[in-house]
């Protein structure tokens, strides 16, 4: 098969581990420290993870270790969206499992948790694995969304597992992803099986983080490729002078990628949906703000300029929170019935006994298209599917409307001319960068480590990012002490706690001091391509939002 110059020469990159990795794997040991609690909920969460809560943190030492070395079959998942580095978080289980003893054996489950449920999976050889190191996507096994939900399934991913014999599963994934896992592992011990599992933190998205998982993979990926292709459009807005661009950034929720990509291109405006629900921002509140930089733009004669908004913004405008909220409830509640629902008028007169005056008001009175959105299928976790809603487009059409009615008063004299886009697909499955590559290699060498070292139930973690990588800091973090209890589908459920942009973080505030000179000057930066060969400031640089954090 024909593959790409820089293909060739990325097989041939070996990516760097941390000091207690490196060197003979028979010569690392964990470490433990006290028991752990979950973020709240404990006394539940104590209840349903009977075998699991509460264990401790563990990191990894020199040393020796009972089971290194065993003959060991593992298992992996490819979870959720793709994110790019998933495959040398494979390389890296593939690695440590096989220098430990050459006999064991790595499988991987075909097209997400629907391949442990359908008993769907490849052994992946030495041969397979070298055609896949330090390239993006997930291709190698696929992956999918399905949800490990109802006994008949938790009942079928063990009976697959015992078939192959496995000792261990590693399943890659979200927030929701790793939630399964955690349910998953407390299972399995019910049962009274030793079927270890063992989750690693990847989405586009930031938002699987804390005090011990610094960052998910693929998220400085991601960035790096958007807020290249931001930066290409600030330049053509700049040099062409007559289009607002308005960009919305993949994220779910979490305005993470927009924050960082904001960081590194400076927009004239940037809306962060966690600052809109702080301040209760109304959706006429923020297109009062993107108005306020048009028309001082236009005051200058300068009528072009660059739009960020983060793809869960819909959820955060107080309106429009409730009204999703509302709607999660009712078609989660009446799935039959809702489904027997084939034109929007139905679905309009249906909803109008449904939900409240309020919602249903609003509901209406967006336009159809935009409305119809709010109506697409939930995702197998009952999230709304927010890449799926056209925000830049609803933006647009709203900043028309106010721009034309200004006019009318006098108060902007300016040409306005707006094109959306969005940029999801085009970085979920970028070459890694240098940082991805380095960071998904230890994150799969680690997974290993603990499942020789006969932990579950745990998360493999890497602290101490922005140091070099021999001084990053690896091991395990039960996940139960990232759990609290959260309403979905109708009814309360452990998950792990999303995280989202702290206003008081270092990365915010940053960006909140700039951010009324970019609105007004065009302020653009053109961060280029992520490069992969160099001198290390061009090339091992983290993300501005992991490198702010660092600073205490
Ligand atoms: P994960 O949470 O699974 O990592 O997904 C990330 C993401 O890219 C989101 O940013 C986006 O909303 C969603 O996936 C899109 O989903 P899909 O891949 O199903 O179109």
């Amino acid at each position: 098969m024909e593959i790409s110059i820089l293909q060739k020469v990325r097989y041939t990159y070996k990516p760097k581990l941390p000091a207690s990795l490196s060197g003979d794997i028979r010569d690392i040991a964990l470490n433990f420290g006290e028991p752990t609690e979950a973020i709240s909920d404990q006394e539940a969460l104590k209840d349903i993870f009977k075998h699991t809560y509460g264990k401790p943190l563990a990191t990894f030492t020199k040393g020796t270790m009972a089971g290194m070395g065993a003959e060991l079959k593992v298992a992996l998942i490819l979870s959720g969206g793709q994110a790019p580095g998933g495959h040398n978080v494979i390389a890296g289980i593939f690695d440590g499992l096989k220098k430990a003893n050459p006999a064991s054996k790595l499988y991987g489950y075909l097209e997400g948790p629907a391949g442990l449920l359908e008993n769907k999976y490849i052994e992946l050889t030495g041969e397979i694995i070298e055609e896949y190191r330090n390239t993006g996507g997930f291709d190698i096994i696929g992956s999918g969304r399905t949800k490990i939900e109802s006994p008949e399934q938790f009942a079928a991913s063990l009976k697959n597992a015992k078939a192959l014999g496995l000792k261990a599963i590693v399943i890659i994934g979200g927030d929701d992803s790793n939630t399964n896992a955690a349910l998953l592992a407390e299972y399995f011990i019910e049962k009274g099986e030793d079927i270890q599992v063992i989750g690693c933190p990847k989405t586009i998205d930031g938002d699987l983080k804390n005090e011990h998982i610094e960052t998910s993979f693929g998220f400085d990926t991601a960035c790096k490729t958007y807020s290249e292709l931001i930066g290409n459009i600030c330049r053509d807005a700049n040099s062409a002078k007559k289009y607002w661009h308005f960009i919305k950034l993949m994220g779910r929720a979490a305005s993470h990628i927009a924050l960082e990509c904001a960081l590194q291109t400076q927009p004239n405006v940037c809306i962060i949906s966690e600052e809109v629900e702080a301040k209760k921002m109304s959706l006429e509140a923020i297109i009062n703000q993107i108005c306020d930089s048009i028309v001082k733009r236009a005051d200058k004669n300068e009528n072009f300029g660059v739009v960020l908004i983060p793809e869960g913004l819909v959820e955060f405008v107080p309106e429009m929170k409730k009204l999703i909220s509302e709607l999660n409830d009712v078609m989660a509640g009446h799935e039959a019935e809702f489904a027997a629902l084939h034109f929007f008028e139905e679905q309009l007169s249906w909803l109008q006994k449904k939900i409240s005056a309020d919602s249903y008001q609003f509901f209406n009175s967006m336009p159809p298209q935009f409305a119809k959105e709010f109506l697409a299928d939930r995702d197998p976790h009952g999230n709304v599917q927010v890449s799926l809603i056209e925000t830049e487009k609803l933006l647009i059409s709203m900043v028309k409307a106010r721009l034309s009615m200004l006019k009318q008063e006098g108060t902007y004299k300016g040409r306005f001319s707006a094109l959306g886009h969005f940029f999801g697909y085009e970085g979920r499955c970028a070459f890694p960068s240098n940082f991805d590559t380095d960071y998904c290699y230890t994150l799969g060498y680690g997974a290993f480590v603990l499942i020789a070292g006969g932990l579950t139930g745990y998360i493999s973690s890497v602290k101490n990012l922005v140091a070099d990588a021999k001084d990053w800091v690896a091991g395990g973090v039960p996940l139960t002490m990232m759990m609290n209890l959260e309403q979905r589908h109708g009814s309360k459920k452990p998950v792990i706690r999303k995280a989202l942009v702290e206003l008081e973080g270092a990365p915010f505030k940053t960006f909140a001091r700039q951010r009324d000179a970019w609105a007004l000057e065009t302020s653009f930066h053109y961060p280029g391509a992520i490069q992969y060969y160099g001198p290390p400031e061009v090339c091992d640089q983290t993300t501005k939002t992991l490198q702010l954090e660092h600073i205490k």
